[in-house]
């Protein structure tokens, strides 16, 4: 049976499921992370540019902290440093932030979101008139350095990285005093990185997926595409051992030792997603979900949204999915 966490290479340990908040309206997303503390979850992923991490601070308010029913420790709360932040300046600032909206005293885990920065400034998207993304001209390895200083200031617990392949982590891992103790990226049956997740591995990095359960409800998904969630060979087992789909998949990475962070907004949801740690899937079932393995990334840029390029470009040198992994 799978542990229900993993020790990181800092010595914390953080829970193998957590709670996914992209695109959970702030409206909706008080409601689901207190949904998601009573069914058990104590592990929250969370981004600046979400634009819901004060909602999420409302909830943590009412349950977590002296006098509440969950003590702080016993949380592990990620927040991560969006690509306008880049700039080593303006990393504590950007920091203290997300600290003031979630109304912590500390991270547990802070990530770089993506190995590109984006210009200076308060516009989380700056564009070119032609619609391209403004960058700015800064190494990710000076805004690690800058984010080691958070570790050491005791803002955050420890500092990882975000949609880095495995060049860009080796570039990390050259200058760093503290190590990523994270890569968070795309990760489903569909995309298994096994080799990224051997590089990580080979480093001591723990993967976290996202988009585990292959974001069926993504704005750029074609309207004919068959969702991961509907796939034949995953109904099948799931049928077989009387689980959901999405059981299975999450299950299928706690046991490859992938940690993942579904987001849903839905209790029943976020009640089903962490009941994956009292099966077991066969050798039998894990060459079924591997054998779906197809390289299919499905956040990759030039992304349409309504007959607009999205902002992932990649024109950018940074951009890190030109390697093969
Ligand atoms: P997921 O793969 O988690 O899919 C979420 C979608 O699946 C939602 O539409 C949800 O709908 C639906 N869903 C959830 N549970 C079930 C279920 N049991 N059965 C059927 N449908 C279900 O996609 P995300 O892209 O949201 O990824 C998860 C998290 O990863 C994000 O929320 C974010 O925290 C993180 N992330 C990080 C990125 C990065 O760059 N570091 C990029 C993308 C995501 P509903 O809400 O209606 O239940
Ligand atoms: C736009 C940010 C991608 C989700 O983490």
């Amino acid at each position: 049976m799978s542990s229900t966490f993993v020790t990181l290479s800092s010595g914390m340990k953080m829970p193998m499921v957590g709670l996914g908040t992209w695109k959970t309206t702030p409206e909706q997303v008080r409601e689901a992370v207190l949904c998601a503390l009573d069914a058990g979850y104590r592990h929250i992923d969370c981004a600046a540019i979400y634009g819901n991490e004060k909602d999420v601070g409302e909830a943590l308010k009412e349950r977590v902290g002296p006098g509440k029913s969950i003590p702080r420790e016993e949380l592990f709360m990620t927040s991560k440093l969006w690509n306008t932040k880049h700039h080593p300046d303006d990393v504590e600032p950007a920091c203290r932030k997300t600290l003031e909206d979630l109304g912590l005293a500390y991270l547990d885990l802070y990530l770089m979101h993506w190995p590109m920065a984006f210009e200076r400034g308060n516009l989380e998207m700056p564009k070119n008139d032609d619609g391209t993304m403004r960058y700015a001209d800064i190494h990710y390895k000076d805004t690690w350095r800058a984010m080691e200083n958070l570790v050491t200031k005791g803002l955050v617990k420890a500092i990882g990285l975000s949609n880095f392949n495995a060049r860009q982590i080796d570039d990390i891992l050259s200058v760093a005093k503290h190590k990523p103790v994270v890569n968070q990226v795309e990760c489903h049956p569909y995309l298994a990185q096994k080799e990224l997740m051997a590089h990580c591995s080979r480093n001591r990095i723990q993967l976290i997926a996202y988009s585990p359960l292959g974001a069926p409800s993504r704005p750029w998904a074609c309207p004919d595409e068959r969702s991961l969630l509907d796939d034949p060979q995953i109904l099948n087992v799931a049928e077989k051992l009387k689980k959901t789909p999405a059981q299975v998949i999450l299950r299928w990475q706690v046991q490859r030792g992938v940690a993942c962070i579904p987001k849903s907004a839905k209790p029943s949801r976020i009640k089903e997603n962490i009941q994956v740690f009292d099966f077991t899937l066969s050798d039998e079932d894990i060459k079924k979900m591997e054998s779906l393995n197809c390289n299919k990334r499905l956040t990759v840029p030039p992304i349409e949204v309504n007959g607009q390029s999205e902002w992932r470009d990649a024109k950018n040198p940074f951009f890190p999915f030109h390697d093969t992994y």
